[in-house]
């Protein structure tokens, strides 16, 4: 007998609604939900993939104990009582920085991601977080911290109702949108061109989301910051900026126009490799249109101006007067956001607030350079990392130089790894605690409603119940939290209702709060859910702008729908001035090094990546039907460069840069532009005591051994993963 399910797919950011087909126990299939409020039946093949990924051999089906230097299978009890014996000991001993907390991708896709990790940090006391933003977008959450003074204050693209999309950096057609969620993101752009729109794109790469655009202009990767500051320059300096009500929003128009005056487009030009009179013509195109957004990402992060060109583009919709309208870029409204407050100063952003032991990084958001994990593990002295809990990441093959963060793994006292997987990263923790697959776990995107295109709210009980012998990665998460605080033993509950006492005694006493002035306890009553991670969502549900209870989810299996953004200027802003802050001073500071950069010989060659359909990051090569065809880990050069450095279609290379080199197989196509060659990451199954049988068949390279980590973002500490200087040398 077969039934079917509903469950939100938690493999990109786009969150589509899935109908799964379960028998005996296991899901047989999955399809799109039409009925979905939002994805309205999209899928893609990963989703498609649902029930092999789900059921894929290699998982862990329960913990795994280091013992005399092997790792072998425990019972939970087992498991927690050797991170119980290990962890309070060691930091009783070495003190609370002794310890190192790694959250990588995926805990933005469980709902115990999102609500036990802050527990955790805060059990243990110590600062060192490292996580994957700083491979990733923490440069748009600096932007946003300091231009409204909250770093989650991120404005997302009006997809359906834009009339002109300039993005930059981003590929959607195959990374399915990342902050934007927009589910059939493919199926937007080309509505937005079917109803009269125009899309631009900017990438060194003619991706498939390239081929969908009215323009598509390949500058020279790194670029962005210049390229954007000269559209600035243009909308300014031809007078044709008109921020409009933006403006009695805004503090610092008036000095922008200096503080950008010498990127001309004339001065840019060369560093993109682009003709001043195409930048020209771009800026008075969004100038003009009656609606514009724009848009960018990974491309426009992962670079040395990353948080420069994540400010430029919020500064390009201000000037434009497109940010915070229909049509522009809006800021989105979850169902689970606190419940808003009257508008007015707030407590502001601030960055460096500590610094990281051996090289003294700035914090920023609370949190250290993943690209700096290494050197804290293995720089011997007061406040080495000797503890690390590593969940949901695989920094090995994630981060800058592999090679070392594997060594430097091998070194701790103690590691614990959350991970339903035994990989590259895994392989090293004395404890593995594997989540149970995602058939069997609740769903709640507390991530990305905040970055979604509609507001909505879907919620998805597990499709199937745990299987003997799993457990529920909430409970994983409250048992560790409980283990490594001396509390052992204790029922996992106890860190929800914790949780939940604190924050109805906030609510009752917050007069901005909907349950202002309630009796704590009676509201306790009432919340609904049958575990402590759902009572908790019905919690943030009650206190959050819709007074949605976990009921009404229930009840709405394909979601509710809480329509279209709109206007939230200027409640969103929570600066000190209260104001838009569009030249803050560490932003301004930073300009100089931008205009320096100008004066910089480019590079022969340089390096980005790409994303394929079917990957997702370090983790999904071990599902047959998503590996093989195009999605090989091959170097894409363009026919141009190949013949200058005599390298053949399905030849082999040696590539080399900052961090090392590698072997690696020759694809030539004239989908790169010249000077620029581009290596997928993620790859580099290779590693013995993995077991990823699949992925280990076609292991390919680990691109990100190709750097060091010292090429950095410095407002934001993310690595440089795209653009950097890479040299070729043809193989036998
Ligand atoms: N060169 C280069 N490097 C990059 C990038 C790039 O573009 N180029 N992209 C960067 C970006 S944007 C990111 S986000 C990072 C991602 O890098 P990571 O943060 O390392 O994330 P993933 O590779 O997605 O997966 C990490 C781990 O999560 C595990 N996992 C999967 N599902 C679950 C689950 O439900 N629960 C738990 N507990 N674990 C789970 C997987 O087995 C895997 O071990 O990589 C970055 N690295
Ligand atoms: N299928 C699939 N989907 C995914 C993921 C995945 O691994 N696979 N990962 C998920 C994650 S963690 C994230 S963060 C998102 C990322 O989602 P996107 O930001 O859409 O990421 P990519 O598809 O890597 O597209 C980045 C593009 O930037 C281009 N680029 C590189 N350097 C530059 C530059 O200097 N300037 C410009 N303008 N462009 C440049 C590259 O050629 C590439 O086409 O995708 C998510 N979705
Ligand atoms: S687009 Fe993303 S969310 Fe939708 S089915 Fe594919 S992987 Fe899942
Ligand atoms: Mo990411």
């Amino acid at each position: 007998m077969s039934r079917t399910a509903l469950r939100i797919c938690p493999l990109c950011e786009a969150t589509c609604g899935l109908t799964l087909t379960l028998a005996d126990g296991a899901v047989t299939g999955a399809r799109g939900d039409r009925e979905d409020v939002f994805s309205r039946g999209f899928i893609c093949p990963k989703g498609a993939a649902f029930g092999a990924l789900d059921s894929d051999p290699d998982r862990l089906r329960g913990p795994l104990v280091r013992r005399d230097g092997r790792l072998r299978e425990a019972t939970w009890e087992e498991a927690f009582a050797a991170v119980a014996a290990a962890v309070p000991a060691l930091v009783q001993e070495y003190g609370a920085q002794s310890a190192g907390v790694v959250l990588g991708n995926p805990n933005v896709h469980t709902m115990a991601g999102a609500l036990y990790p802050p527990l955790l940090l805060k059990s243990l006391g110590t600062r060192n977080l490292f996580t994957a933003s700083t491979l990733d977008q923490m440069p748009k959450h600096v932007s946003s911290g300091l231009l409204f003074g909250d770093p989650f204050a991120i404005p997302v693209p009006d997809l359906d109702r834009t009339d002109f999309l300039l993005l930059l950096g981003a590929n959607p057609v195959e990374s399915n949108g990342s902050l934007c969620t927009a589910p059939d993101f493919p199926g937007r752009l080309k509505a937005l061109r079917a109803r009269g729109g125009t899309l631009v794109v900017v990438d060194p790469r003619r991706t498939r989301t390239a081929a969908l655009a009215d323009r598509h202009l390949a500058p020279r990767p790194g670029s962005d910051a210049l390229l954007l500051a000269a559209l600035a320059h243009t909308l300014i300096e031809e007078k044709l900026a008109d921020p409009g009500a933006l403006a009695e929003h805004c503090d610092g128009i008036g000095e922008l126009g200096a503080a950008l005056g010498s990127f001309t487009p004339e001065a840019v030009a060369p560093a993109c490799d682009l003709t001043a009179a195409e930048i020209r013509t771009l800026a008075r195109e969004l100038a003009v249109a009656p609606t514009a957004a724009v848009y960018a990402r990974i491309g426009s992060c992962t670079v040395e101006f990353g948080t420069l060109a994540s400010w430029l583009v919020d500064v390009l919709n201000i000037l434009t007067g497109n940010l915070d309208r229909p049509g522009g870029a809006l800021f989105p409204l979850s169902a689970t956001a606190p419940a808003s407050r009257p508008a007015g100063p707030g407590k502001g952003f601030a960055l460096g607030r500590w610094s990281s032991r051996v090289a003294g990084h700035p914090e920023v958001k609370g949190e250290l350079p993943m690209a700096a994990l290494a050197e804290e593990i293995e720089t011997p002295g007061d406040g080495r990392i000797r503890v690390l809990l590593a969940i949901a990441a695989n920094p090995v093959l994630s981060a800058p130089d592999g090679d070392r963060l594997d060594r430097a793994l091998a070194g701790l006292d103690f590691m614990v790894s959350v991970d339903p997987y035994l990989n590259e990263t895994s392989r090293h923790a004395h404890v593995v605690l594997p989540p149970p697959p995602p058939s069997q776990s609740a769903h709640f995107d507390f991530a990305f409603n905040g970055f979604a295109v509609r507001n909505q709210a879907r919620y998805s009980p597990a499709a199937l119940p745990t299987e003997d012998g799993r457990m529920d990665e909430c409970e994983i998460h409250a048992r560790l939290i409980l283990a490594v605080s001396g509390l052992h033993g204790a029922p996992p509950g106890v860190v929800d209702e914790r949780v939940i006492a604190d924050s109805l005694a906030r609510a009752v006493a917050d007069p901005h709060s909907p349950l202002h002035g309630g009796d704590p306890q009676e509201l306790a009553r009432l919340l609904t859910g049958r575990t402590g991670p759902e009572r908790r969502l019905d919690l943030m549900l009650r206190t959050g702008p819709y007074g949605l209870t976990l009921d009404d989810l229930r009840q709405a299996p394909h979601g509710i729908d809480l329509g279209p953004l709109r206007p939230r200027l200027p409640g969103v802003l929570k600066t000190r001035s209260g104001r838009i802050e569009l030249l803050p001073d560490p932003i301004a500071a930073e300009l100089p090094k931008l205009r320096a950069a100008l004066a910089d010989r480019p590079a022969a060659l340089v390096l980005v990546g790409r994303r394929h359909l079917r990957s997702n990051n370090s983790w999904l090569h071990n599902v047959p039907s998503l590996t093989g065809g195009s999605n090989r880990c091959t170097l894409q050069v363009h026919p141009q460069d190949a013949d200058r450095l005599g390298l053949v279609d399905g030849g082999h290379a040696r590539i080399t840069a900052d961090g090392g080199s590698l072997e690696v197989p020759v694809e030539v196509t004239d989908a790169i532009r010249r000077g620029v060659v581009s290596l997928p990451h993620g790859w580099g199954h290779d590693r013995a005591g993995s077991r990823l049988s699949v992925a280990a068949a076609a292991p390919g390279v680990n691109v990100n051994q190709l750097l060091d980590g010292t090429r950095r973002d410095r407002l934001s500490g993310t690595a440089v993963l795209n653009g950097f200087p890479v040299e070729l040398t043809p193989l036998p």
